[in-house]
């Protein structure tokens, strides 16, 4: 009788800030778990997504770029980066391969604090030059991935587009391959191991970064108050308060006659319909609390930090 295996790991995304981790961690399991935009420092937490398939069952962890900023909640989303990857089986490290291509002198330091951790891994290590779409040369490429194996030579090497699609399979088929050996340690149809209000919070936030400007976002943290299920009519009502650090910040968020915030909950709500399939009701506060980006424990109960 053949025996046939199946396998199961975690594979932790590592990075520079806006490399496209989340959006990798989105297209590798084929759903939206992870939030994204266009501007750096977006995920602040760990974020899992879990693919589940009749022979392996991949668990990504899409972490915080890897960064030199100062600050506490800064200091605390490395911390989580870092523990991300010692849990891992697989290392992933993606980068901007467009932004290299062009600025070949940034890559360096870009990557300075993952050079020799990962040079050292034992574990299996990819290195995903992401963004190839955004390459109208392909031959740009080359020096870049030439670059990269000699910085990484025991590292599988794939260019992928993660915003398209391409190169994804690749990738995954590379992945499976080398995960150990393991039984499913999640239910089929489980996507992540974040909690619904975590995902609505998520959710929240990433409206605001579409919606705010200049550096507002960043001042905003978002906490879910209140999640009331009412099973009979098969609706939720979600109260969510939208952290500010100073008062000036509240009415920049609220925005002229309210437009900001009404922009931010349409089109959060739009999208936590389609997560619960469910209708929703939702509240949105904004509060401050004065500077909130430094203090531990606040942003402990935001899941920054070592868990
Ligand atoms: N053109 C193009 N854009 C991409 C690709 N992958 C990601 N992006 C864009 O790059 C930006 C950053 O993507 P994210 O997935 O949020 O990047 P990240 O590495 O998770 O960023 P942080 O969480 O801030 O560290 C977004 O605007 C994405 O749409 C890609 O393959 N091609
Ligand atoms: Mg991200």
């Amino acid at each position: 009788m053949t025996h046939l295996s199946f396998k199961c790991g975690w594979v932790a995304l590592m990075g520079p800030p806006n490399a496209g981790k989340s959006t990798l961690l989105n297209a590798g399991i084929g759903q939206k778990v992870a939030i994204v935009s266009p501007r750096p420092q977006t995920t602040r937490n760990r974020i899992t997504g879990i693919l589940s398939e009749k022979d392996a069952q991949v668990i990504f962890m899409d972490t915080p770029g890897i960064h030199q900023l100062r600050g506490k909640m800064n200091r605390m989303m490395l911390q989580t980066a870092w523990q991300a990857m010692e849990g891992a089986d697989v290392l992933g490290v993606i980068l901007d391969a467009d932004l290299y291509a062009r600025k070949p002198e940034y890559l360096e330091k870009d990557i300075a604090p993952l050079t020799a951790p990962v040079a050292a891994e034992t574990r299996p290590v990819f290195v995903i030059a992401n963004k190839v779409d955004l390459l109208g040369d392909k031959s740009r490429l080359l020096p870049l991935l030439e670059r990269l194996s000699g910085i990484w030579p025991g590292a599988g090497i794939f260019p992928v587009s993660a915003l398209k699609g391409e190169g994804v399979s690749g990738f995954m088929a590379a992945v499976k391959k080398v995960l150990p050996e393991g039984e499913a340690q999640f239910p089929e149809g489980m996507l992540s191991t974040l909690p619904m209000r975590f995902m609505a919070a998520e959710i929240i936030r990433e409206k605001l970064f579409m919606t705010l400007r200049q550096e507002l976002p960043y001042s905003t943290a978002v906490d879910i108050e209140a999640w009331e299920e009412d099973a009979e009519r098969g609706h939720v009502t979600i109260h969510a308060v939208i952290y500010v650090g100073k008062s000036t910040h509240k009415a920049m968020v609220i925005g002229h006659a309210g437009r900001n915030i009404k922009q931010v909950g349409q089109a959060a709500r739009k999208d936590i319909i389609e997560l619960l399939d469910r209708k929703v009701h939702l509240e949105l506060w904004v509060k401050v609390k004065e500077n909130w980006i430094e203090d531990a424990s606040f942003l402990h109960s935001l899941g920054l930090g070592a868990q």
